[in-house]
């Protein structure tokens, strides 16, 4: 399919890009799931969020911007308030699709951040600083009984123009994406000041109407910058404090002891529920986007990290039920539980779901005993396949690989590889990428990161002279060491341009840290990604436009039609 029928197939079913959202309901556009490509706007998104909790999330993010500008100010006058950088990281995240359905949750978020925002300010103005012209998030004040309806009022549809709604959008799913790595760096106390001001840069920027659209595309391109920058500081926290991912085989079977599953990004939350579970009789599976753990050193050391459990995010109804044991949710992807299972769903960080027990941190620790006791009174796990996965090829163990990687490609043996990570999801159309991977050529080898990796990762795909076909770096952010190698192949064969590498890039996206990814490659002067299986519901024509023109992005089409395209026949 050319690109401008794909533009035409994306946009051109949308009766009117400012479709309002229903009186008693929401306007969500964020992931990739958005109803009928355009917006969930109804009672429910598609990804079971209520309308209540969307325009909650929508109220938290403007209170969020108010924090923003206070706190900008508050720098300059070296008032330091800690807290601070925490919760606006964890009020973006826990707007990330997936994350969070609680709405009493999304209440006290918001209720904290109005009186942390006072207090900044009340100090402010005790040094003398004089407020005019403040934007409404910086000075709306109300109380429980106010939120839903000012809710309502403070949410996408509140910019009116399709373009600047459009780069806000773009903007603060880049911002959403990168505090989610921000704070699972924070987890490992790695830190980046830089990246914290930018953050609230950037959301103050958002409520700024004289904000033309090229500014905003300006600042979509320095989202970006600072995606490369977050995804760099997360690698180093999780390499310093684990080692490098090496090249690990990683069981996918079951044992027959009582067990935990673990699901989500944060490996800190790993790391605690593995010291207290170590010699309790109680074995612990990962599951989706924590499988890239068993790829890093540290732990190896741990003998009842019995494997991986499952498949991607979105088959976790029938493998939850087969699982028979707790399960621990430390991200986003979840998928509304319903009925008996709930009792066995625990929620911590800024993941939460109404009816889960949510567990909090206390003094930095979190105590795990109430999962471990319940996992004690449940069955093994069924098992639901036998065998084992590759995995572990970030930048260091490529590195080590480099010579035989550079000869692989000198002689031929390597003609191509494609960058596939990003995410995977329930839509139907997702069958395209296991088409892909069964049909690119046999002298084409896979670079993987995030959950899009289960659509191909069992598959039978064979080595070239000891190369495994199918390459994983880990987690989403991980996506950052298939740049790092990205650059190193570049140095390695001196090449001026990133882009004359034989690397062509096939993403899947589905949520907002996905966004974030792909901001940072574009940073990286990453040209003609293909993005899908759809293209993102929130670009406007004119700003796909701008993304088309000056980026080469485009859409996936019929496998056999793309892999021509990619390999230029
Ligand atoms: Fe997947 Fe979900 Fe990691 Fe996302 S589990 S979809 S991009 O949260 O973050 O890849
Ligand atoms: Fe719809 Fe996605 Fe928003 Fe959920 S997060 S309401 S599925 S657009």
């Amino acid at each position: 399919m050319s690109l401008k029928a794909l533009i035409n197939k994306t946009f051109g079913k949308k009766e009117t890009f400012e479709m309002a959202a229903s009186p008693a309901g929401m306007y969500c556009f964020q992931c990739q799931e958005a109803a009928g490509g355009v917006a969930c706007s109804k009672a429910a998104g598609v990804c079971g969020k209520t309308a209540e909790v969307a325009n909650l999330q929508d109220l938290l993010l403007f209170v969020t911007k108010g924090i923003a500008f206070y706190n900008q100010k508050a720098r300059e006058y070296s008032i330091n308030n800690e807290n601070t950088d925490k919760l606006i990281f964890d009020a973006l995240f826990a707007t990330i699709t997936n994350a969070n359905f609680d709405e009493d949750v999304f209440m006290n978020k918001i209720e904290t951040a109005l009186e942390i925002r006072d207090i900044i300010k009340k100090e402010l103005i005790t040094k003398g600083v004089k407020f005019n012209n403040l934007h409404d998030s910086a000075k709306w004040t109300g109380d429980r009984s106010t939120f839903a309806k000012k809710a309502t009022e403070v949410g996408i549809l509140s910019t009116e123009n399709e373009d600047i709604r459009s780069l806000r959008e773009l903007i603060t799913y880049g911002l959403k994406g990168m505090a989610a790595y921000g704070m699972h760096a924070l987890h490992l106390d790695k830190i980046s000041v830089d990246v914290n001001i930018f953050i609230e840069e950037a959301l103050v920027a958002l409520t700024d109407d004289t904000l033309s659209v090229d500014d905003l595309v300006a600042l979509t391109l320095k989202t970006g910058d600072f995606g490369v920058q977050v995804m760099a500081l997360l690698d180093e926290a999780n390499t310093s404090r684990f080692g490098s991912p090496e090249l690990t085989e990683v069981n996918i079977g079951t044992r027959n002891n009582p067990a935990i599953l673990i699901s989500g990004h944060d490996l800190n939350d790993l790391e605690m529920l593995l010291e207290q579970t170590k010699e309790s009789g109680v074995d612990v599976y990962t599951h989706s986007e924590m499988l890239p753990a068993h790829y890093y050193p540290q732990f190896k050391k741990y003998d009842n990290l019995v494997g991986n459990y499952g498949n991607a995010w979105w088959k976790q109804k029938e493998e939850f039920a087969s699982f028979n044991g707790p399960v621990l949710f430390t991200t986003n992807c979840i998928v509304p539980p319903k009925g008996k299972v709930q009792e066995r769903i625990f929620t911590t960080g800024s993941s939460g779901f109404p009816g889960c027990v949510h567990i909090d941190a206390v003094d930095g620790k979190k105590d795990f005993t109430q999962i471990i006791e319940l996992a004690k009174t449940l069955p093994a796990p069924t098992s639901i396949e036998e065998g084992k996965i590759v995995g572990g090829f970030a930048h260091a163990q490529v590195f080590a690989l480099a010579d035989k990687v550079v000869d692989a490609v000198k002689t031929g043996a390597i003609k191509q590889f494609f960058v596939m990570a990003g995410c995977d999801g329930r839509q139907k159309g997702r069958d395209y990428y296991t088409d892909f991977a069964n049909a690119i050529p046999e002298d084409t080898v896979i670079l993987t990161a995030g959950c899009a990796k289960y659509r191909y990762n069992k598959l039978n795909l064979g080595d070239i002279g000891g190369i495994p076909r199918v390459l994983d770096a880990g987690q989403c952010n991980d996506s950052y060491s298939l740049a790092v190698i990205a650059l190193k192949l570049k140095e390695i064969f001196e090449l001026e341009d990133i882009n004359e590498l034989p690397i062509s890039y096939n993403i899947a996206w589905y949520e907002q840290k996905a966004v974030i990814v792909l901001l940072a490659l574009l940073a990286l002067g990453v040209k003609n990604i293909h993005l899908g299986p759809t293209l993102p519901a929130f670009l406007s024509p004119n700003v796909a436009n701008v993304l088309i023109n000056n980026f080469g992005i485009a859409g996936i089409g019929e496998v056999e039609d793309d892999i021509k395209l990619f390999l230029g026949n």
